[in-house]
Formats: structure tokens, C-alpha cells, sequence
């Protein structure tokens, strides 16, 4: 929990306020996080599309439970995938 509320901040305090993620911050924080990702995106818009799905009071930033929704897809996917690759 401490690594992921550390992670959050990091990135959302590049622009001054550590309590949001701006969506140049996002940007950031996925084309360093999580690059093996996004280098395989065909589509530029794909980061545009989470980030407004992530963004559910539409507000343009993501706050830290905004943020959490990004963390939990993720660790669902990875579930998801490892599984596939685990005979059961
Ligand atoms: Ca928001």
C-alpha cells in the first residue's frame, strides 16, 4: 500500500499538487510504468480512452481511488494472464 500511495505521488507531484494526476502526469507515469504497454499501442488515442474511462467525475485528473481503478485492472489482467499460463 505504501509503495503504491509513493508511486502516485511521485508522479502527480511533478506538476506541484501530489493529490491528483494531471493527464500530462498520467501520460508520464504510463510511458515509464508501464512502457512495455504502451510501446505496443498501434493507436495513440488508446491512453486518451483509459484516461477518460479512469476518469469517472470527469473532472480531467485523476485522484488517488480514479487512480486505484487503473491498478486493479491491471492486477486483473495480470490474474487473468497468469492463470492462462498456469495449467490448471
Ligand atoms: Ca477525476
Amino acid at each position: 500500500m505504501e509503495s503504491l500511495i509513493a508511486l502516485f505521488q511521485r508522479y502527480a507531484g511533478k506538476g506541484g499538487y501530489n493529490c491528483i494526476l494531471s493527464k500530462m502526469e498520467f501520460l508520464s507515469f504510463m510511458n515509464t510504468e508501464l512502457a512495455a504497454f504502451t510501446k505496443n499501442q498501434k493507436d495513440p488515442s488508446v491512453l486518451d480512452h483509459i484516461m477518460k474511462k479512469l476518469d469517472t467525475n470527469n473532472d480531467g485528473q485523476l485522484d488517488f481511488s480514479e487512480f486505484l481503478n487503473l491498478i486493479g485492472g491491471l492486477a486483473m489482467a495480470c490474474h487473468d494472464s497468469f492463470l492462462k499460463a498456469v495449467p490448471s
